[in-house]
């Protein structure tokens, strides 16, 4: 390539365009999978949205500040400098659009020279304030002086190029300026003031200006120096060629030999004037300009090319046409010099710069660490709290079932499960205990053959099963011992709060929450209508005609009511529960629990202590437990438990079967429930490096 000069490899930096779609996939390459409250997917932005929209935000704001970056980054800075009155100035002023002419201050004398650094930057960089800024922000770090803007004004922008102030201070301070010409040519340039001069009306010493040179060698990726022809032999310009290249070492140099004449040389005799300082110096292209003012220059300024310079040059503001020249005399005149050739086309062939590589690199580290230590960390971070506040929850909800589902032994264990005393679950224990009952057993209850026809509510139910003032009677004393907590577990809107709220020290939910009311109440309510559970009707049979050979030799008929009247006053009083309350309640008692509140106490140990006798009941608890846990994780807005609840009883652990309740809407803020998509990881490390 022309000038050895090597544009950095694209496709080895990190590129947001390729980042972002990664990080707003809300679909198949989503980070998190989401199971509850629906099922669904959630992008890292929108994950980081609604965790920390700060953090989302500054992945964003990173996200925007590298792509910006790299849309800079490929911008060359090219600091012109040179000999006194050379035509620096002039030649910064063939790369701006005209307004930005106007404000560079050009001519011969004191007041028209340079006395300050300008950066001259593409427009576009300022399209994102908050990017230029920190990109100003970052040369005035470069250069150890936070730099001033150049005023649009032209006749104030002179006075500052001229530091018409003549403030020491100032002179240091480099001054930067925006021109849409050098969008188009794709270049920042720096303008020096001559560096070699000695100091002058106080205008900054000749050293000051070297130093502030030296450190914006960052920002450079090559260094033209401007001269004229009769200074090949100047020991100032071969001092400036040599400063430059200790002050910026490895940014290549090239020379501009300004107001050529015709009438004294060819562009051939130029190159071979400069030919010593060229091969001293290592400069790696000579470039020419011949002098517009002079008429028999003409022929040799190459005019009718469209990029002779950024913007069409107006009639009377003429600017010197640099081009490269040829060691060969056939290759200079205008007729045979291409674009490619023209000092305006400089950029194109330039490398970047250090700094505008460093910057990229800062921003790179900036948007990994943004992504990975505190996106993805809190997004990890956020999924497993959820997860952790879930089980808390769930624990809390199982804690407040047991209260009323399990019988506590002495110590503390669970020593069985209560029965949801469902309707019907009851007609099933009437008609089993009815149907295996023994003649002496049934003696004085004309119940036997009816129950099993009762289609009505359980008021009429209640009503067939008490045919008697008696039977009422026990049944009436069964129903407020439910009530007054002697028998069974009674779940009511009031009791499932406290129960709840016993256990929830470390619940995920307000304890004062205003719904927890209705969540208690509507869990009850769907509960109660939705538990379909019933008895095994084979084993149950089984047992029950267990219980009456037992109860034969066991229990002795009392004076009053026969047994199975006894029972089913028991079965009477328990139904009536519900109908008395008026409002939804839940009655709860093991089928053992009811035998003692019958006052078969006898029977109530034998069952309690029989395996068979005692598994149709555990069984049908157990599901019924699984199912109003459910219920509760439901109401409550928290997700079900993918894997089988597991509790104790009597030291031995047992696992819940899977819930069959109909799953409905949840009346608290649901708490959401999120998995990590196994592949993201790899995914988003492939387009962005976790940070090292
Ligand atoms: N005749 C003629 N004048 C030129 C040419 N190029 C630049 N000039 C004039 O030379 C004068 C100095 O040009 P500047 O661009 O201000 O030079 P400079 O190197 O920036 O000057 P300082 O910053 O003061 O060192 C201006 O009046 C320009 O118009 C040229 O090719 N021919
Ligand atoms: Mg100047």
């Amino acid at each position: 390539m022309m000038f050895g000069l090597r544009r950095s490899k694209p496709g080895d930096e990190i590129q947001w365009r390729t980042i972002l779609p990664l990080l707003e996939d809300d679909d198949r390459r989503a980070p998190l999978i989401r199971d509850f409250p629906t099922q669904g997917r959630e992008s890292f932005l929108g994950a980081l949205a609604r965790i920390d929209p700060a953090v989302e935000a500054a992945v964003r704001s990173a996200g925007k500040q590298l792509h910006w970056a790299a849309e800079v980054v490929h911008y060359p800075t090219v600091a012109i400098a040179g000999m006194l009155n050379s035509g620096k100035t002039s030649l910064v002023a063939t790369f701006l659009s005209e307004a930005g002419r106007k404000r560079t201050l050009r001519g011969t004398g004191n007041h028209e020279g340079t006395h300050r650094f300008v950066l001259w930057l593409p427009e576009k960089w300022k399209s994102d304030q908050e990017c230029f800024s920190m990109l100003v922000a970052r040369i005035g770090d470069v250069l150890g002086t936070v730099p001033e803007m150049l005023a649009t004004d032209p006749s104030e922008a002179h006075r500052q190029y001229n530091n018409a102030t003549k403030s020491l201070a100032a002179a240091s301070v480099p001054l930067i300026a925006t021109d849409p010409g050098l969008d188009r040519s794709g270049i920042a340039l720096l303008d020096c003031p001559d560096i070699v001069s000695d100091a002058a009306f106080g205008l900054g010493s000749p050293e000051q200006r070297r130093e502030l040179l030296g450190r914006s060698a960052t920002l450079c990726s090559s260094f033209v120096v401007v001269a004229s022809p009769e200074q090949s032999r100047d020991a100032t310009l071969s001092e400036l060629l040599r400063i430059s290249s200790e002050k910026m070492p490895g940014v290549p140099r090239l020379l501009a030999i300004n107001k050529v004449r015709a009438r004294n040389q060819t562009p051939v005799q130029v190159y071979e004037a400069f030919l010593p300082l060229i091969q001293r110096h290592n400069i790696s292209t000579l470039y020419a300009a011949y002098d517009f003012e002079v008429e028999s220059c003409r022929p040799y300024i190459p005019r009718d090319l469209q990029a002779i310079t950024a913007h069409p040059v107006s009639d009377g503001d003429d600017l010197p046409i640099f081009f490269s020249v040829s060691t060969d005399p056939e290759n200079n005149p205008p007729a045979v010099i291409g674009e490619d050739r023209l000092l305006v086309s400089l950029p194109g062939q330039l490398d970047r710069s250090k700094l505008s590589e460093q910057f990229q690199h800062a921003l790179e580290s900036g948007l990994r660490s943004v992504v990975w230590d505190d996106g993805y960390r809190l997004i990890k971070e956020d999924t497993k709290k959820l997860q952790e506040k879930c089980t808390i929850a769930r624990r809390c909800l199982l804690d407040a079932a047991l209260e009323f589902f399990a019988i506590e032994e002495t110590g503390g264990g669970i020593q069985e499960l209560r029965l949801h005393q469902s309707e019907r679950i009851l007609r099933q224990l009437s008609e089993s205990f009815a149907a295996t009952a023994p003649w002496y057993a049934r003696w004085n209850v004309k119940v036997h053959s009816s129950i099993k026809r009762v289609f009505g509510g359980a008021g009429d139910f209640v009503r067939q099963l008490l045919p008697t003032a008696q039977m009422h009677s026990a049944a009436e004393r069964i129903k407020n011992e439910f009530k007054d907590g002697k028998v069974g577990g009674l779940i009511t809107t009031a009791r499932l709060k406290n129960a709840i709220q016993t256990h929830s020290a470390i619940a995920p939910w307000d304890q004062t929450a205003a719904w927890i009311d209705e969540a208690c109440d509507t869990a009850i309510h769907r509960y109660e209508r939705d538990d379909f559970t019933s008895l095994d009707p084979r084993r149950l049979d089984a047992a029950c005609r267990e219980m009456w050979s037992q109860l034969g030799t066991m229990e002795k008929v009392k004076a009053g009511l026969t047994p199975l009247a006894t029972l089913l006053a028991t079965v009477g009083g328990v139904l009536m529960v519900p109908i008395d309350f008026g409002t939804t309640v839940i009655a709860s008692a093991s089928i053992a629990e009811l035998f003692a509140a019958a006052g078969l106490t006898a029977l109530a140990a034998h069952w309690a202590g029989r395996k068979g006798m005692e598994t149709v009941g555990q069984q049908a608890a157990r599901q019924q437990l699984s199912d109003f846990h459910a219920v509760l994780c439901d109401t409550f807005g928290v997700a079900r438990d993918p894997t089988p609840l597991s509790i104790i009883i009597r030291n031995v652990k047992s696992t819940l079967p899977p819930p069959t309740i109909v799953n409905r809407n949840s009346i608290a803020p649901p708490i959401p429930s999120f998995h990590l998509q196994s592949g993201y990881e790899a995914e988003l490390r492939q387009v962005l490096p976790p940070p090292d």
